[in-house]
């Protein structure tokens, strides 16, 4: 079955993550990133997949959807240390 799974940026206390950094999905799931933090975030595929939110700013959600299998590392671009991954299994 199709999922949704949420991505949340929060209010950064000492240093800013996703959370969680790692998450289990299947091809055809929609992961959504949501910054509830007070300073822009992207979420941007790093290596051979590559796919950008854009901008997100405070209160904004961006979404992706994995069409392939396999591992996907991605970064924010404003925030290098910044650092997620999606572990994309078959439907
Ligand atoms: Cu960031």
């Amino acid at each position: 079955m199709i999922g949704r799974f949420a991505i949340v940026l929060p209010l950064a206390a000492l240093a800013v993550a996703f959370h969680p950094a790692s998450l289990n999905v299947s091809v055809g799931d929609t992961v959504v990133w949501i910054n509830r933090d007070i300073v822009p975030h992207t979420a941007t595929g790093r290596g051979r997949r590559t796919w950008d939110s854009g901008q997100l700013q405070p209160g904004d959600s961006g979404r992706y959807v994995p069409r392939r299998a396999g591992r996907a590392p991605y970064t924010c671009r404003l925030h290098p240390t910044m650092k997620g991954l999606l572990i994309i299994g078959r439907e």
